[in-house]
């Protein structure tokens, strides 16, 4: 079974939200967001603790604790239902706008009378918005750029949504009697940042017993459709799986197919058809004759039409063809190729596990190289001064002695002041092994200001590298406004790494933006930012969105040697 950590956390953070709205007390809600935090980084699962245990879970209090429990013994909360029927649906529909907070939706809802984000579009159309108090054009601005972030995503799974469904039910399939293969296709396979339907595909001679025992899944709420070839089911957790299964010999031929993308698709059923083929997921047939030429494999089917065989993240005809014609498709970077981690904080700000778990975990890993880097004192929450930073600095040194394979960097994340200022003095940045600096305040600058405020702290010779470039939240905060190009050279200019972060909400630079700056010769880092010892685990999402922007792995500072990636971060200092 999975964890059910996530779960959990999901309820506690709609609490928190609950409460915000209702206009419940700030220092409240935010007991309730960081203890959804607390579970969902918890080493252990959380579904076999009672209320006693749960209280020994770092942020957990008795009462949330009881609160858990409930929900573990019964599936409810009653404080939570009680919270629920007394927020007008109106005012949620609302507050699912990233750019809507609890307040205002409220005022939306109460003096406009709109209950959903299609009315209050049509409110926007008919300039009614800014009538209101406290509101003006620039909030309009503001509450269309999240209805389209929040368009954008409806209905789609965050990668690390996806891919734990779809391991579960290619599992269980596996086991299914005749199953000869089986695999996750359509976009998750490509590892897009989101994804619509999970896609899996089975090979057997008879399909009946893996169409059994996945409709049969204890995650499965609702069967859509139940074929021979095909079964679609939606989860508890509304996750669209499809079910596909074709004889052993098609499996090729339909891998191919149900990954796409699309036009990736069309591009190769272009190349068949001038060869006097047809390619469908069934295999490449003869346009004539109808007999079959290849199916078993996909390189099969990619050596028939003349390409090697292309990485599903390339998979999206962004030249992807022309470069396996060519030879020159890129040799992409993996997990394995990564030495060490470059963002990740500890609970002496917001992480919530110690700093002697994080190491320990990281050391499990077989990374030869691990940086802390928690927040900066210019982020009042985080309530970081210069002798907790120093002191954590002796910590870090003393646990070298401990992990005698993996090197230790005492880092910082810094925080980019609205005019491009950063939180110490050079002097004391000095005395840090590594400095990211990230954006985390004034989202809504004009283009130019954030610009200049970006490429000014990219400027400072203690930066190494660019946290999550465009702080967007996937459906949830939409990217900063920014001239990305400008940026980009930049971080070129003075020796900048520009961060993929690896979180799956966050995917940040994104794999168009990784494209982009790629023409201007800068180097990445692809970190975990992790919070957690579980969130190590986030990197897998960075490397797939670093494969879809075509990295290789000497375009990543951390997969080089501690001597390269020493000068490195040393370029540019005094
Ligand atoms: P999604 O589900 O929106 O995240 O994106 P995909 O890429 O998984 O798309 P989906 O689920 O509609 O279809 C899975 C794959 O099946 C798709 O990537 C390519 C293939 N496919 C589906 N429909 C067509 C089609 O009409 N023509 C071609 N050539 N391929 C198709
Ligand atoms: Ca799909
Ligand atoms: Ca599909
Ligand atoms: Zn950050």
């Amino acid at each position: 079974m999975p964890r059910r950590n996530d779960e959990v956390a999901a309820l506690l953070q709609e609490y928190a939200d609950l409460l915000s709205i209702s206009g419940g007390e700030a220092f409240k809600v935010r007991v309730y967001e960081k203890a959804a935090r607390a579970v969902a980084g918890h080493h252990a699962d959380v579904s076999g603790l009672d209320a006693e245990e749960l209280r020994a879970v770092p942020g957990v209090g008795s009462s949330i604790a009881e609160k858990v429990a409930e929900y573990l013994r019964t599936g409810r909360v009653t404080a939570l239902e009680r919270l629920r029927g007394r927020i007008p649906a109106g005012v949620r529909a609302l507050t699912e706008i990233p750019t809507l907070g609890p307040r205002k939706a409220m005022q939306i809802h109460t003096e406009l009378g709109v209950s959903s984000v299609d009315e209050l579009e049509q409110a926007l159309d008919r300039e009614r918005v800014r009538e209101l108090k406290g509101f003006g054009p620039r909030t309009e601005d503001n509450l269309r750029r999240g209805i389209d972030v929040l368009r954008q995503s409806e209905g789609r799974a965050h990668l690390d949504v996806a891919l734990s469904v779809a391991e579960e039910v290619t599992a269980a399939v596996r086991e299914a009697t005749g199953c000869v293969d089986c695999a996750y296709a359509g976009s998750l396979r490509r590892m897009r940042e989101t994804v619509g339907d999970v896609d899996v595909l089975a090979s057997a001679e008879d399909s009946a017993p893996l169409m059994a025992a996945f409709v049969g899944l204890p995650q499965v709420s609702e069967v859509l459709a139940h074929g021979t070839t095909r079964t679609s089911v939606r989860t508890h957790k509304g996750q669209q799986v499809d079910l596909r299964v074709v004889p052993p010999r098609a499996w090729g031929a339909a891998l191919q197919y149900f990954t796409g993308s699309k036009a990736h698709n069309i591009r190769t059923r272009g190349i068949a058809v001038r060869h006097g083929w047809k390619l469908s997921e069934y295999g490449l047939f003869d346009a004539d004759t109808d007999e079959l030429v290849v199916s078993r494999t996909e390189e099969d089917v990619y050596a028939r039409l003349g390409l090697p065989w292309i990485p599903p993240p390339l998979r999206e005809d962004r030249g992807e063809i022309e470069a396996a014609q060519e030879g020159t498709l890129p040799e992409l970077v993996t997990a394995d190729d990564i030495r060490g981690d470059l963002h990740t904080h500890t609970d002496l700000t917001d992480g919530v596990s110690p700093l002697e778990d994080m190491v320990h975990a990281a050391a499990r890993r077989g990374l030869s190289y691990y940086a802390v880097t928690d927040h900066a004192p210019d982020l009042p929450m985080q309530r970081m001064s210069d002798d907790k930073m120093l002191a954590q600095r002796e910590r870090v040194r003393a646990l070298q002695g401990e992990v005698r394979g993996m090197r230790l960097l005492h880092g910082t994340e810094l925080n980019i002041g609205p005019d491009g200022g950063l939180d110490w003095p050079d002097e004391f940045l000095s005395g840090f092994d590594v400095c990211v600096a990230s954006v985390h305040s004034h989202f809504d600058q004009p283009a130019e200001e954030m610009t200049r405020r970006i490429v000014r702290a990219c400027e400072n010779p203690y930066v190494s590298i660019l946290g999550h470039p465009t702080t967007r939240r996937i459906g949830r905060r939409p990217p900063v406004d920014v001239d990305p190009d400008a940026v980009f050279a930049a971080c070129a200019r003075t020796g900048t790494a520009l961060e993929v972060n690896s979180h799956p909400d966050r995917l940040d630079l994104s794999d168009a933006h990784i494209l982009r700056a790629r023409e201007h010769g800068v180097v990445f880092a692809v970190n975990t930012d992790a919070h957690s010892t579980v969130d190590l685990d986030n990197l897998r999402y960075g490397i797939g969105t670093a494969q879809r922007g075509w990295l290789s792995a000497d375009e990543v500072i951390n997969t080089w040697s501690w001597r390269r990636l020493r000068a490195f971060l040393h370029r540019s200092r005094p």
